[in-house]
């Protein structure tokens, strides 16, 4: 310790309260003396690491400067506002001081750098995790997994033929038009008709059937697109499909299935309910609907009277087993294919108001899943 500060701690220390106007009187006294020896020491500083060293002497976080505000406790409640304010601008000039003379040197080296802050902890990155499809995706293959159901994707722009055609789609089929499926602008072939953002999964049936194996138990999880957005839909969004044909393939075995997966996705207390509906790749076709994640069957802005749908089932046409070069007097099947974002959204807890939440990368939203 200088002979100045040591004066400045023990005119603190040793004077009582009672004679603070002493103190007041030596202040101003010691501050120059405080600031006079400052200079002097900073005549002697050749590098940066002896600059740091004053730094720290000085104004560091137990530097003189921070040892002298923390005795204004010591003082009497008036006193402590002259001290402080005095203290305060002490605090600017020795500032001044040594930004001043920091000027004196250009910017460190990084070797000098490493020297001086290599004991600093080093900055943690920020750890992310999966986006909440890719976790509802992989849980969706873990559940039909042991049912024997293996997981394949089949092209995301595809030729209408297998998106519509050998689905039993007429030309004509509302789905098939400009209004609702994105069409890409390349060739048209004769045969495979023109190249279209899948609006569904199902592409992925006759494309699996062709492989010449079976009996099959395909999932197709992929992307799919159409011109749609609102609450519950999205101009993109991920399906999941499910095939089976096998020989003596009946409803009861979709049934099982769905409600299988049901219980082990949504949890044992939800219900699911099939309505018949109209799908011209399937016959007899259905909707399925779970009771709704975010009002238990009440109703909310999401939901249609209690219930959400999830998906269409049905037992594979015919004419699409044919399609895909399959005797349907030998073999049949079934389907479905949900969406993946609306199954996830129903799922118990994850309270998602609307679909394009998901989508929006917004990390307030995404860091809760
Ligand atoms: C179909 O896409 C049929 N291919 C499903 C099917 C497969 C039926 C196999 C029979 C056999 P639908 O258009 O209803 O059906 O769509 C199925 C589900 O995909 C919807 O219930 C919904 O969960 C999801 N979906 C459809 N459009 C969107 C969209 N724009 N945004 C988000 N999810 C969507």
């Amino acid at each position: 310790m200088t002979p100045v500060n040591f004066y400045i701690y023990i005119s603190l220390a040793l004077f009582p309260i009672t004679d603070i106007f002493v103190i007041s009187m030596d202040i101003s006294e010691n501050h120059e003396n405080l600031k006079h020896e400052l200079k002097e020491k900073l005549k002697c500083v050749s590098s940066r690491q002896d600059l740091e060293k004053i730094k720290l002497e000085y104004i560091g976080k137990k530097g003189i400067l921070n040892q002298l505000f923390s005795k204004m406790t010591d003082l009497a409640a008036n006193e402590r506002k002259d001290f402080g304010a005095r203290l305060n601008v002490l605090k600017n000039e020795i500032e001044t001081i040594i930004n001043d003379f920091s000027n004196n040197f250009s910017q460190p080296n990084t070797s000098e750098y490493d020297e001086l802050y290599n004991s600093l902890p080093g900055k943690k990155p920020e750890i992310g995790h999966t986006h909440i499809i890719t976790q509802a995706i992989r849980e969706i293959v873990d559940i039909f997994k042991p049912l024997g159901f293996t997981r394949v994707r089949y092209p995301e722009v595809d030729w209408e033929y297998f998106a519509f055609e050998a689905l039993n789609m007429p030309e004509d089929h509302p789905a098939r038009d400009d209004w609702e499926t994105f069409f890409v602008d390349l060739p048209f072939d004769k045969k495979m008709g023109r190249v279209v953002l899948t609006p569904h999964t199902s592409n992925g049936q006759v494309r699996e059937m062709l492989k010449g194996k079976l009996p099959i138990r395909m999932l197709n999880i992929s992307r799919c697109g159409r011109r749609q957005i609102d609450i519950s839909h999205g101009p993109t969004f991920f399906q999941f499909e499910g095939l089976v044909v096998d020989k003596n393939i009946n409803t009861t075995h979709l049934k099982g299935v769905l409600n299988y997966f049901a219980k082990n996705f949504f949890g044992p207390d939800r219900k699911i309910r099939l309505r018949p509906y109209d799908f011209r790749f399937t016959e007899p076709s259905f909707e399925v609907d779970i009771d709704c994640g975010m009002c238990h069957g009440k109703g909310c802005k999401l939901c249609k009277g209690g219930w959400h749908e999830l998906g269409g089932a049905g037992m594979v046409h015919p004419n699409v087993l044919k399609a895909g070069g399959i005797d349907p007097e030998k073999y049949s099947g079934f389907a479905f294919g949900w969406g993946v974002e609306r199954t996830y959204m129903m799922k118990s807890g994850t309270k998602i108001d609307d679909i394009r939440h998901i989508f929006a990368n917004d990390l307030r939203f995404l860091e809760q899943f």
